[in-house]
């Protein structure tokens, strides 16, 4: 079994409904090391650059809007940002996390829990959880700066900025 880290996302629906705690909990049956975490206000660029490969579906305005949270605003129109480390912990926390479709998740995950899908057909499934080592890579160093992570196993490389070294990703 390799050790993975993953991106994992509280989507606003989660921090609207104050699920932090037990969405927090939950994960941590999984007996993972949180390496890095913090609040972010997303951004549209970030929002569509994240979910790039669902650029040509119908719904992704609103699932750009809805990981921004437009729908609910100040001050809930954020997100808190984990990354996880452990053994095979992307799809033990992928398990953890839920079907997409929050309706057909397993009542006990996190989705079927606590997610609903809106009436304009939106799937608010109060999670995100990387589904590959590539995809969860790429939303690692999206949402993260090497400094941001108590330890990555992606390389980093120094660069130097008008007189200030800084570490970026290689
Ligand atoms: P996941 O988040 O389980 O990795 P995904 O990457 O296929 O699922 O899609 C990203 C998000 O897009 C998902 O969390 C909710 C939304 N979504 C996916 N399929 C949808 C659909 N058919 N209708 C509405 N929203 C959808
Ligand atoms: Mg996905």
């Amino acid at each position: 079994m390799a050790i993975e880290q993953l991106l994992i996302l509280i989507k606003p629906d989660g921090i609207k409904k104050s699920l932090t705690g037990n969405i927090l909990t939950k994960l941590s049956e999984a007996r993972m090391l949180i390496i890095g975490a913090k609040t972010v206000k997303v951004s549209k660029e970030l929002a569509e650059q994240h979910y790039y490969q669902l650029k040509d579906k119908p719904f992704f305005g609103e699932l750009a809007d809805y990981i921004q949270g437009k729908v609910y605003g100040e001050p809930w129109d954020r997100v808190l940002a984990f990354v996880y480390q452990g053994e095979d912990a992307i799809a033990r926390m992928r398990k953890i996390a839920g079907a997409t479709n929050p309706e057909e998740a397993d009542p006990v995950s996190i989705r079927g829990a606590y997610g609903r899908i809106t009436t304009k057909g939106v799937y608010e499934n109060v999670v995100h959880c990387s589904s590959d080592p590539s995809e969860a890579e790429r939303e690692i160093k999206l949402w993260f700066k090497p400094e941001e992570i108590v330890k990555s196993i992606y390389p980093t490389k120094k660069i130097v900025l008008e007189k200030e070294t800084k570490e970026v990703w290689v």
